[in-house]
């Protein structure tokens, strides 16, 4: 799958998208099971019902406890990508999600930056700001150095959300300023985003509520903000991935797949994954002169678990 000409205008026009149908209905179900388990370490529903019983539960946030900048663990598992959780793990192979990516970023020079599951759950979500107008921003300098430009389309990185589930609007759909990625830039210059009301040339903010299967791509210079959610029982889990194009990836990067403590969980991940999911952590192409005997060696022992037939020469 493809987005058609008139998605694409849109996207650049609008610094998001919402594209339906990339994943569908049973894998986004599994999903969705692995990431209650990893957050709360039993279904969603059940923590519900310890809430009910008893009154209160526990905030799920992840804790940062690694050197490496990275979104951290919960309780129960690995909230960073790679998880160990193949359902979860698995959603960066769909060729129709990176052919969006790809068209989004202009290229097929792709380069991952940074992916984590980002669950906001009701009971206890303190993720949002008091009022409607608070707690606008871009959310580029998580992956980069380098301050917002005029350069859309080549400087900016493209963010995404996989929706594991409906998100109607009483689920604190995130809420976003189209084409405020071409505005960001100046605004943030003239002294901030404390209050969207004082931001004339800002269009309103619309919530991008989506279903189940859909994926959210925005550019990293969209200014965005989260809302309360209006039915507190509810949860948002969302399998997000921020990637950048391959010409400026030495800048727009999170370093964490190739640091030491990292490399534990991204060797059983790139054994398993494909040839094309893993040139977007810079592994060479399929056909590229780099593959002989000796270097298909050097990997095998390497990584004593990755199928390198497609490498063969
Ligand atoms: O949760 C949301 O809707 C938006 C959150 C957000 O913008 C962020 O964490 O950077
Ligand atoms: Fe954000």
């Amino acid at each position: 799958m493809l987005l058609t000409e008139n998605q694409l205008d849109e996207f650049h026009r609008d610094g998001f998208i919402l594209v339906e149908d990339l994943f569908d209905a049973e894998e986004m179900t599994t999903a969705l099971n692995d990431m209650e388990q990893i957050f709360y370490g039993k279904p969603y529903a059940a923590y519900l019902k310890k809430l009910d019983e008893t009154g209160e539960v526990d905030a799920v946030e992840p804790t940062v406890t690694n050197v490496v900048a990275h979104y951290g663990d919960t309780e129960y598992g690995r909230a960073q990508f790679p998880t160990g959780f193949d359902a979860l793990d698995r959603l960066i192979e769909n060729e129709a999600y990176l052919n969006v990516f790809a068209q989004c970023l202009g290229t097929d020079d792709v380069s991952y930056c940074n992916a984590h599951l980002f669950m906001r759950s009701g009971p206890t979500d303190e993720r949002c700001p008091e009022h409607p107008w608070q707690g606008y921003h871009a959310d580029h300098g998580t992956n980069t150095f380098l301050p917002l430009s005029h350069a859309v389309g080549s400087f900016d990185y493209v963010n995404s959300g996989v929706y594991l589930h409906d998100v109607p609007d009483d689920c604190a759909p995130m809420h976003v300023i189209p084409g405020s990625h071409r505005q960001a830039a100046d605004v943030l210059l003239r002294g901030g985003l404390d209050d969207i009301r004082k931001v004339p040339e800002f269009a309103e903010p619309i919530p991008t509520s989506a279903k189940a299967g859909s994926a959210l791509f925005y550019s990293s210079y969209l200014i965005h903000a989260a809302v309360p959610f209006k039915n507190k029982r509810k949860q948002r889990a969302f399998w997000t991935l921020s990637m950048a194009r391959g010409d400026t990836s030495r800048w727009t990067k999170l370093a964490n797949p190739w640091s030491g403590p990292e490399q534990q969980f991204f060797q059983p991940f790139w054994e398993k994954t494909t040839p094309r999911v893993r040139t977007l952590f810079g592994w060479p192409k399929v056909g590229h002169e780099f593959y002989t005997e000796t270097t298909l060696k050097g990997i095998s022992h390497r990584f004593p678990n990755m199928d390198l037939s497609p490498y063969q020469v």
